[in-house]
């Protein structure tokens, strides 16, 4: 049912076994996806021998750095998919980035230049990237965002990823008005939290997976694989009829006032 055979995929977000985004490559590797690999590159380039071993058992047919603060190496992503694939299917944009200031403290406290770097890194780039990857995408497409409750409610220290959060929300509705017009299908999965290399260096963390242990509907919290799960769904021709949307996967969270 669930086929994505002859798809080329391009999966951003990977930094090591506990990543979302790492639970998406491996569903859309079971469904028989064709992957493509970023990864954050740093000066020691220890993310990229750290996540080309990782992903090599999906045998992805690209692997390339991709800081969506680097506009060249933005459009040099883009560029090699065009020489080596032709065309793309599935996008999945799987990153964020605001400073520990603007992670914590009074929400107001935050300077010009974090509020600035959190949107430009984890609303903007999906602007950036959906851009790039539009003329690839003439036949169609999928593009697939991860966000969280903090970008409609007021979750404590979550600050201005919060507010990029409601950015990023805005931008999936948007890009799915201009591109459904070539029937490219844009849509956000709102995760529970999880325990990732991100939320791990975030204080009070464990906390906040307890209470929803307690309160979701379902008891505990979600898997990365069960996010994977649902974008391969997303990007996959049982979804076709989905675009614009907000999805949440986590365990029933939200629906609870009490
Ligand atoms: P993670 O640390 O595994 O992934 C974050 C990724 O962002 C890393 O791979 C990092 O390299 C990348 N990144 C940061 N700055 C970048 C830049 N300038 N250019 C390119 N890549 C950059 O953590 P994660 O929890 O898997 O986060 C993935 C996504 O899921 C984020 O958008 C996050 O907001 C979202 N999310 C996480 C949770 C959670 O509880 N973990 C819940 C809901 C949504
Ligand atoms: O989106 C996120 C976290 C994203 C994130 C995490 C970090 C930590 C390290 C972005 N930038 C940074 N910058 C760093 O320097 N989540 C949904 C996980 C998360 O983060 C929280 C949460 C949850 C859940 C922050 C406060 C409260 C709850």
């Amino acid at each position: 049912m669930l086929n994505l055979t002859g798809k080329n995929a391009l999966v951003t977000g990977i930094a090591n076994n506990k990543s979302i985004a790492w639970g998406i490559a491996q569903q859309l590797h079971a469904a028989g996806a064709n992957l493509g690999v970023t990864y954050l590159p740093d000066e020691k380039g220890r993310f990229e021998k750290k996540v080309s071993e990782l992903v090599e058992p999906l045998q992805p047919s690209l692997f390339l750095p991709c800081d969506v603060q680097n506009e060249v190496q933005l459009q040099e992503t883009f560029d090699t998919i065009k020489d080596k694939w032709g065309k793309l299917d599935i996008l999945i944009h799987c990153l964020a980035f605001a400073s520990k200031d603007a992670l914590s403290g009074d929400f107001s406290s935050v300077s010009r230049q974090d509020y600035a770097q959190a949107i430009e890194v984890s609303a903007y780039s999906l602007v950036s990237m959906s851009r790039a990857a539009k003329p690839l995408m003439a036949e169609g497409g999928s593009i697939v965002t991860l966000t969280y409750l903090g970008g409609v409610r007021v979750i404590p220290n979550y600050n201005t990823m919060g507010i990029a959060k409601a950015a990023l929300e805005m931008n999936v509705r948007y890009l799915a008005f201009e591109m459904g017009s070539q029937n490219v299908r844009v849509n956000g999965i709102s995760a529970g939290p999880i325990r990732t290399l991100a939320s791990s260096a975030v204080g009070g963390i464990l906390d906040m997976i307890h209470h929803v242990e307690e309160v979701a509907p379902l008891r505990r919290t979600v898997t990365q694989a069960e996010v994977g799960n649902t974008a391969a769904f997303l990007c996959s021709d049982l979804a076709t009829g989905i675009t614009g949307q907000i999805l949440y996967v986590d365990a029933g969270y939200e629906i609870m006032g009490m």
